[in-house]
């Protein structure tokens, strides 16, 4: 016997993502509720060949479902997400609401497999932020061989993090610089996407730092170690669907390039290209629509004692997001579940 399956938000990218994630991956449900806002209501979407009609979220009785992927926004998942696990359906959030609450486990299955078992304090799991997901794929096989003490990152992050008006806004604007009378000024960015680089992604905190930025240090120390220090610029850049870091690691022990290539190789999740030579690296276009984080430009940093630089690049909307949460479900269904 299969599981019973909602998918809520399921009209936005990260919805949309989540249904052809659970098809591609034969995930064992034997139903799919879709669920959106009333303003989205009735519309299709597809779920491997078939089509389903979403359904209202705020009447939708989750009693009898087993898992529960939610893809809307935070305040929403502030009113929805209490009701469907207190009706017993494990919630597996893609907001940032719940990724630090000490009762949530925040779980990325190639890092932290086990803290799914921890779901019952709250009946919910938290999926971590996109830029957060990949770095930490690439970061724990290195910490567990070598002790990570500190990190530098700069992140690449594509408008699709944004969400869909994020895109149009890139689409339109990107047209509009070659077309006079047609320019499309900012409006869910600060300032022009289009052939700029914004270096600002959510709300500046008072430390200086944007929440973008501190939820890459709070997420790694709660999903890898508490001890490892990370200190982060988010930088949003005019790329659809894509994120990319320049990782700077500082590590206790020595650890060389070619060996760190080889734990890499190894590594869950992680797809290694790193040739030294014209292309021989990935670059955001190449990895959409792929599960793998790839890694590539992996160097030692000479200026400090035990230091290696890389570039990481994922599709934020699948292992940034939508398959993270279904890896979570897979993982919880093997630990905890036992069906299917
Ligand atoms: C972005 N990382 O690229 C964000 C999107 O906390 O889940 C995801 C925000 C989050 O804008």
């Amino acid at each position: 016997m299969g599981y019973r399956v909602v998918v809520v938000g399921a009209t936005g990218n990260v919805g949309r993502e989540m249904l052809n994630i659970l098809a591609e991956r034969q995930f064992p449900a034997d139903e799919v509720a879709v669920l959106a806002s009333r303003k989205s209501l009735g519309t299709e979407v597809s779920f491997g060949d078939k089509t389903l009609k979403t359904q209202d979220l705020d009447v939708f009785d989750f009693t009898g479902y087993d898992i529960a992927f939610f893809a809307i926004g935070s305040d929403a998942t502030k009113k929805y997400a209490p009701v469907a696990a207190k009706q017993g359906c494990i919630v597996i959030d893609n907001s940032s609401l719940y990724r630090y609450d000490a009762d949530v486990p925040l779980v990325v299955p190639e890092v932290n497999p086990e803290a799914v078992e921890g779901y019952a304090k709250k009946n919910i799991i938290a999926n971590p932020n996109c830029s957060t997901a990949q770095m930490v794929v690439a970061l724990k096989p290195l910490h567990d061989r070598a002790r990570i003490k500190r990190v530098v990152v700069s992140t690449y992050q594509s408008v699709s993090g944004s969400g869909a008006d994020a895109i149009d806004e890139l689409w339109n604007q990107t047209k509009g610089v070659y077309v006079p009378g047609q320019e499309v000024a900012p409006s869910v960015y600060p300032k022009q996407i289009a052939f700029n680089v914004i270096p600002h992604i959510d709300v500046f905190m008072d430390s200086g730092d944007t929440k973008e930025e501190w939820k890459m240090v709070s997420e790694t120390k709660k999903i890898v170690d508490p001890s490892i220090k990370v200190t982060a610029t988010c930088v949003r850049v005019p790329v659809f669907v894509g994120h990319s870091e320049a990782i700077n690691i500082e590590f206790e022990d020595p650890l060389d390039e070619d060996e760190a290539r080889d734990i890499l190789r190894e590594a869950p999740g992680v797809m290694v290209i790193d040739k030294r030579e014209d292309g021989g690296y990935v670059t955001p276009v190449e990895c959409v629509g792929d599960f793998a984080t790839f890694i590539s430009r992996i160097r030692q940093d000479s200026t400090i004692d035990n230091g290696l630089n890389m570039w990481v690049v994922s599709d934020n909307l699948r292992k940034g997001a939508a398959l993270n949460a279904v890896q979570i479900a897979e993982t919880l269904g093997a630990r905890c579940l036992k069906k299917g």
